[in-house]
């Protein structure tokens, strides 16, 4: 069970984000209703929630999850493989101090963004993105060891992050998108793909029980209803313009 998220408002210049999706420039003000919505859902699955203020000099710092890993045992602050980003862990690092007496962090030459960790149970699968690299997840793995949980490194070749395409929804169900569908790392979890033309759900969050969903994927939410799962669906249109999918919006422990 999770009891705490922490987010980051966006910020004005989040219109300046890293993207390469196509979709046009984003509304700030939609972006804004969006991302308090998100809030809510994060409290109506049992969160407490830690809003820190938007960030102007760093465009795509409303993505909180890519610059921290937070277990149960230990927290880990990532060193983003995107340049424009690596400013943004000193200021989660404030935040999260208030959780976590001790800090652990990647360092150069590891590149690591926590988009591309999926947690299944005590074990982290660890995505090799143009955004996180194999000197980054072995420092991570051993990090891990040395607390007592483990991680395996992913290949992967085409999608952002490894959880663009793969979210683990507990009780062995994972939902899979394009390459994952078939990647042999996962053949042993009870798969849900996810179509083509409903990808952006292939990032879906579970958090006590409920599971969060973009809205506008009505597949999707179907295959996740019928596993028996209570959801709810959150309008993500703003952030999908940014590459930027439900999980990045928070970092939940
Ligand atoms: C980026 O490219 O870094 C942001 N525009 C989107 C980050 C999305 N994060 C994620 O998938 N975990």
């Amino acid at each position: 069970m999770f009891t705490r998220a922490i987010v980051r408002k966006p910020c004005k210049a989040m219109l300046n984000g890293l993207s390469e999706a196509n979709m046009g420039l984003p509304d700030y003000g939609l972006a804004c209703e969006q991302h308090q919505d998100y809030i809510n859902a994060l409290k109506e699955c049992g969160l407490q929630v830690t809003e820190l203020p938007a960030l102007e000099d760093y465009p795509d710092s409303c993505f909180v999850e890519d610059v921290a890993l937070l277990t149960p045992k230990c927290a880990i602050l990532t060193h983003p493989g995107a340049a424009s980003r690596r400013g943004e862990t000193q200021h989660i690092e404030e935040a999260i101090k208030a959780f976590y007496p001790n800090i652990d962090r990647i360092e150069l030459t590891g590149h690591v963004e926590a988009g591309d960790i999926m947690m299944v149970a005590e074990h982290f699968y660890i995505g090799l993105s143009a955004r996180t690299n194999a000197q980054g997840a072995a420092q991570l793995i051993d990090i891990l060891v040395k607390n007592g949980l483990s991680g395996s490194m992913v290949e992967m070749s085409e999608l952002l992050h490894l959880k663009t395409g793969l979210s683990y929804i507990e009780n062995n169900n994972l939902l899979t998108f394009g390459e994952m569908n078939s990647h042999r790392d996962f053949t042993e979890f009870n798969r849900i793909e996810i179509d083509k033309d409903e990808d952006y759900a292939a990032n879906s969050v579970w958090i006590n029980g409920i599971v969060l969903v973009p809205k506008g994927f009505p597949k999707a939410l179907h295959a996740i209803q019928q596993l028996g799962y209570k959801t709810r669906e959150v309008a993500m249109s703003e952030f999908q313009k940014l590459d930027g999918g439900l999980s990045c919006l928070s970092l939940r422990f």
